[in-house]
């Protein structure tokens, strides 16, 4: 892994994948396609790009029970406590509608709605991931969504992997559609004859689902599009090197493009840990994506002190942050931009990814800086209320009406008059 001393600019932006022409006119191809025909064309891009030739596009009952026969009680019972926790940290983050009201009688409020209908995309084969689907259902449940649509590209015999059928049913979502791609993006937003239209699409995907999720946002609202997985560890030299280079390789075997970073004023856990870096890579199953993320995007920086340290994370605004230093707690604060800071040396990166309850949706490439984790209120929306008093409108009458003119809008004046003149 590579040591730089920190010179000013630092970065571990990478450019976004925002997919070749050839790309955007085939997903462009495959919506309309979707539009038009419905059902019959989701059959046939489903044959076309995942061979698989569906009976029906939506999972039976049968499937779901026959998943359980597949994954042990130990996984279940990992699951299910995984659930819990993320239920019990979202269900912290509601809110309440509000009123509020004035001496005059004015009553002006927040109504909190949640969305009708949310379509959650789970990537196919090995990029399936229970943990995703816990993550995104897991708050739209919690915001009140009464219906949740999932959908997920069959393998070639058109079944999805047990462990995603297992969730799906744990977490009591029953509405699964075996499909995939920019043509499940497309039903999801348009709807077919068997796939009612959503308000909402969230989840991970590959290129053609992320521009399928661009070109559909408008119709639909979409969560985001996440870059490449990130971590950044801040440490001193009491850290322990090994914990580091584990953790900067649990998030390096994600991808390639996938960027592990170490900030230290210590020149000696620099050395340490690239050592490690390489030693524990040796044994990877992914070692060679692992391997190329380290080469590519890993980066150890040393700073001259503590403080210039910090400054360069909050520069970075990593997805994740890990902060292995003497008091790491002290430190929470003088972060600005992370999508999730672990604090101290047992809060390894993989127990947010799974377990602890926060979301693992979270902002990539810098937007931490402007960006929240996946939550509760991106499954529900505001709606003001506004209760004007008698009283009210005959004293604040005349500058609503001032206003109105002052914009050229007569109309709107004598709206606001036609009250004044008390009749
Ligand atoms: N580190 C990923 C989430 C994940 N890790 C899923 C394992 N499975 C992005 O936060
Ligand atoms: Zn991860």
């Amino acid at each position: 892994m590579k040591i730089v001393a920190v010179d000013g600019t630092v970065s571990i932006k990478r450019d976004l994948d925002t997919g070749t022409d050839t790309q955007r006119q085939a997903v462009e191809e495959i919506i309309a396609q979707v539009r038009e025909q419905g059902d019959q064309a989701l059959f046939s891009l489903t044959k076309k790009f995942d061979g698989a030739e569906l009976q029906q596009l939506r999972v039976t009952e049968q499937e779901m029970q026959n998943a359980y026969k597949e994954i042990s009680d130990d996984i279940i019972s990992a699951i299910r406590q995984a659930i819990d926790n993320i239920r019990d940290f979202h269900e912290r983050q509601t809110r309440q509608s509000w009123m509020t009201t004035k001496e005059d009688g004015t009553i002006l409020g927040q109504k909190i709605t949640a969305l009708d209908s949310v379509g959650v995309y789970v990537p196919g084969g090995k990029a399936a991931y229970p943990s995703s689907i816990m993550m995104n259902v897991i708050p739209a449940q919690v915001a009140g969504v009464q219906r949740i649509a999932m959908v997920s590209p069959g393998q070639a015999d058109g079944c999805l992997p047990a462990s995603v059928l297992v969730t799906a049913s744990e977490l009591g979502v029953e509405e699964i559609y075996k499909i995939g791609g920019a043509q499940a993006v497309a039903a999801l937003a348009y709807g077919t004859e068997s796939v009612p239209a959503v308000d909402k699409i969230t989840g991970p995907g590959n290129i053609y689902v992320a521009l399928a999720k661009r070109a559909v946002f408008g119709k639909v609202d979409i969560d985001m599009i996440a870059g490449p997985s990130e971590i950044v560890v801040l440490a001193d030299e009491q850290a322990n090197p090994r914990y580091i280079a584990a953790d900067l390789l649990s998030q390096a075997e994600h991808d390639e493009q996938a960027s592990a970073v170490l900030v230290t004023a210590s020149q000696t856990l620099a050395e340490a840990v690239a050592a490690e870096v390489e030693k524990q890579l040796k044994t990877l199953p992914k070692k060679a994506i692992a391997e190329a993320s380290i080469r590519d995007y890993g980066v150890i920086y040393v700073a001259k002190d503590l403080v210039e340290a910090i400054d360069v994370v909050n520069e970075l605004a990593p997805e994740h942050l890990e902060i292995l230093t003497e008091d790491p707690m002290k430190l929470v604060g003088k972060i600005r931009h992370a999508g999730a800071i672990f604090v101290g040396p047992y809060s390894s990166e993989p127990v947010g990814d799974y377990f602890a309850g926060p979301n693992h949706v979270l902002p990539t490439n810098g937007t931490a800086r402007f960006s929240s984790p996946l939550n509760v209120d991106d499954f529900t929306k505001k709606t003001s209320i506004i209760s004007y008093s008698k009283e009210a409108i005959e004293q604040n009458g005349r500058q609503i009406s001032a206003l109105a003119r002052l914009e050229g809008l007569e109309a709107h004046a004598r709206a606001i008059d036609i009250r004044l003149e008390g009749k």
